[in-house]
């Protein structure tokens, strides 16, 4: 095994990062006011910005992705309507009970690989106008899709069925919590995967590394209705504007996104040349996941002890995510500790 080194590795999350020294004067040095008046000349630019990129009439800055996602089920739903989702998705299988809780909504469970259902799928859901069911209202997507490797999918994926969706007459809301590295990874504007979208959301404390904050767009009503959810939710800030500061930040940082694939890319391929078994979606980003023979927490704990983090998937596969706190000595330093456990596991027999 690899001698335990003095830094932890940290691969659990591109949640993990540190704010930068520039971010951090930026937060110091932030034009404030009192953002529930409206009055935060920082967080109005960050949700005018955002919006912008994400060619959406209006922002929102929330403190959260869970936030952007509860408050964006809220404003397009009401209490016993039907929401159509990926079993996968992180609004369902990582928000609690949530859409339930607070919406008062049925979530209808989806499946398809890569964390997307097809026009098929969801046109077979969807029941007729029936006293008998719920109301139909709202479609949920993910980009890039967590629990399937970080997928980015592609407009030819996610079109077909947000234009169904509309022709149904269902809202489509995209939780795009790492939607730039999905544009990154197709090379294709981020505004063109949001486009046929009622209203997308966006995490600047993932990949782009701010301390926290999401952003959700979309048309202005839409957005108003959002805001009284926000504060109902408990998520209006006073001088956010510190921390919209580092938001303005972290949108310039989806330039660097490629970097953290690039990284996860090197470190799928080494751990395959290891004879690891990767478990890997069509378009990749700055996650890989590894499909383990023994229980995955096992290997976790042992890695930890070598220095290297990661989190499970279940009970047997683990996450590895790249981000701007992972160099590339610390790609090589996390493939000589899978080296290691791999012989340590050999000479086991
Ligand atoms: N994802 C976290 C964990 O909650 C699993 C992670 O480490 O990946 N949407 C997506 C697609 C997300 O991946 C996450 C966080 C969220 C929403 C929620 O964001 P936060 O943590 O800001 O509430």
């Amino acid at each position: 095994m690899t001698g335990s080194p003095d830094r932890l590795i940290d691969l659990r999350s591109d949640t993990v990062t540190r704010p930068t020294k520039a971010m951090r004067e930026a937060m110091a040095t932030a034009d404030v006011g009192d953002d529930v008046y409206g009055e935060d000349p920082t967080v109005n630019r960050l949700e005018s910005d955002a919006a912008a990129l994400l060619g959406k009439e209006a922002g929102l800055f929330v403190p959260s992705g869970t936030m952007a996602n509860q408050v964006a089920i809220l404003s397009h739903t009401e209490r016993g309507d039907e929401l159509f989702i990926h079993r996968d998705s992180h609004a369902y299988y990582y928000e609690g009970a949530a859409p339930s809780l607070w919406a008062g909504v049925v979530t209808t469970l989806l499946d398809g690989p890569d964390g997307v259902f097809s026009a098929e799928d969801l046109s077979r859901a969807v029941r007729p106008d029936n006293i008998h069911h719920p109301t139909p209202r709202l479609v949920m997507l993910e980009n890039t899709h967590n629990r399937s490797g970080g997928a980015a999918l592609a407009p030819e994926r996610l079109d077909p069925v947000m234009d169904l969706a509309h022709q149904l007459n269902l809202f489509v809301h995209i939780d795009g919590a790492r939607l730039f590295n999905a544009a990154v990874a197709l090379d294709c504007p981020v505004k063109r995967l949001a486009q046929k979208a009622d209203s997308v959301s966006i995490c600047l404390s993932k990949g782009l590394g701010a301390p926290v904050g999401s952003v959700v767009a979309g048309p202005r009503p839409f957005i108003e209705r959002s805001r009284r959810y926000r504060k109902w939710l408990g998520g209006g800030m006073r001088q956010a504007g510190i921390l919209a500061a580092a938001g303005l930040i972290a949108l310039d940082n989806r330039r660097r996104l490629g970097d953290d694939h690039t990284r996860a890319k090197r470190l799928l391929e080494g751990l395959l040349a290891l004879g690891y078994q990767a478990w890997a979606p069509s378009v990749a980003t700055n996650m890989v996941m590894i499909d383990t023979n023994r229980a995955a927490e096992g290997l976790v704990q042992e890695a930890r002890k070598a220095g290297v983090a990661f989190g499970t998937v279940g009970t047997h596969r683990i996450r590895l995510v790249t981000h701007q706190d992972v160099d590339d000595s610390d790609i090589d330093r996390t493939l000589a500790v899978f080296r290691g456990i791999k012989r340590s596991l050999s000479d086991a027999g």
